[in-house]
């Protein structure tokens, strides 16, 4: 199914008022709601608040909201966060479980669309208010999404931008697994912002964060308040300071285990196998070349049995870092 170019020009959240362009689903007053999207296109849909193609709120303390996007493609939408889409639960703290599985999200925008609301999270919007929020992004490539505005202040994460509780208790809101993000752009976070989340063999490069030192620093990959980066390679993100491909923000520290990272600050917990190498790959892509320091340098344990596009992992003596696992 294709939604092609709806509109939500309204203006106070809600799906009556702004958030969703192409599909607005909301559950509240200890309802459930299931909504299931395999091989959709959401394309050129926009909305005034959040989720240019689809935003999925959940509200009232005992409502649940599942959500399963497979197979699909969220391209050149808008909206003032969540440009391309947007889940939500409010302070109430209900049930939501979100999962997006081989979603293509690309060309999205975080803009000021017929509002005044400041823009964040080109791609993805996740705000879970409570402890009852999860969200498992797998096999999926974030590209070329945008969050701007004419006030530089604002504009601020291009890719995925989760504001959640955080990780607690060994159990992190937000696990992005096989996933890979290229060629975002935003003033603070070029790739992704969370305040809790696993990130397993992610690949992040060449994302843009455009904030000088002067003005507080952007980030051009990832920034992570908590949470493990394991088998990962986050590399030549783009930023006019350091550092430029992971900021670590608490005083607890982010696991690093197996990944490869070259411009990093903030304080991490080292748990071995980390390297700081060129990563070779294939030129303006994120696929590995012969010869790279992350083929079988990973570690198998606790990655996926397959990568991003389904090729085994691993293959070879080993498992490979990053979204690819090379063949070959
Ligand atoms: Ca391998």
């Amino acid at each position: 199914m294709t939604i092609v170019r709806g509109r939500n020009f309204l203006s106070l959240g809600g799906c009556q008022n702004g958030a969703g362009g192409g599909i607005c689903a909301l559950v509240s007053s200890g309802g459930a709601l299931t909504l299931t999207l395999n091989r959709v296109v959401l394309q050129g849909n926009q909305a005034t608040v959040a989720g240019g193609g689809l935003a999925a709120d959940a509200v009232d303390v005992g409502s649940s909201l599942n959500v399963t996007v497979t197979d699909s493609t969220v391209i050149g939408n808008a909206a003032g966060f969540g440009g391309g889409m947007e889940f939500d639960t409010d302070v109430a703290d209900p049930a939501a479980h979100v999962i997006l599985d081989g979603v293509l999200i690309t060309r999205n925008r975080a803009a000021a669309v017929h509002g005044l609301i400041p823009p964040t999270a080109g791609g993805v919007f996740l705000g879970f208010n409570g402890q009852n929020g999860q969200a498992e992004i797998r096999n999926t490539r974030f590209e070329r999404n945008v969050a701007r505005s004419a006030d530089e202040f604002e504009g601020v994460v291009g890719g995925l931008d989760a504001e959640t509780p955080g990780c607690q208790m060994g159990s992190c809101p937000v696990r992005v697994v096989n996933t890979v993000f290229q060629g975002n752009r935003a003033v603070a976070s070029g790739a992704m912002l969370a305040r809790g989340a696993e990130l397993v063999n992610v690949t992040a490069t060449r994302n843009h964060a455009s904030m000088p030192r002067s003005r507080g620093a952007g980030v051009g990959g990832v920034v992570l308040d908590s949470g493990t980066v394991l088998n990962s390679i986050l590399w030549g993100n783009l930023a006019p300071d350091s550092p430029r491909d992971l900021l670590a923000h608490t005083m607890v520290g982010v696991g690093l285990d197996h990944s490869d990272i070259l411009d990093q600050s903030g304080p991490v917990t080292d748990l071995g196998g980390n390297i700081s190498a060129n990563p070779l790959f294939v030129v303006g892509d994120i696929h590995l070349r012969a010869g790279s320091p992350c083929i079988d340098t990973g570690t198998c344990t606790g990655a996926p049995t397959t990568d991003f596009e389904g090729d085994p992992r691993p293959t070879g003596a080993g498992c490979d870092m990053g979204a690819d696992e090379f063949v070959p």
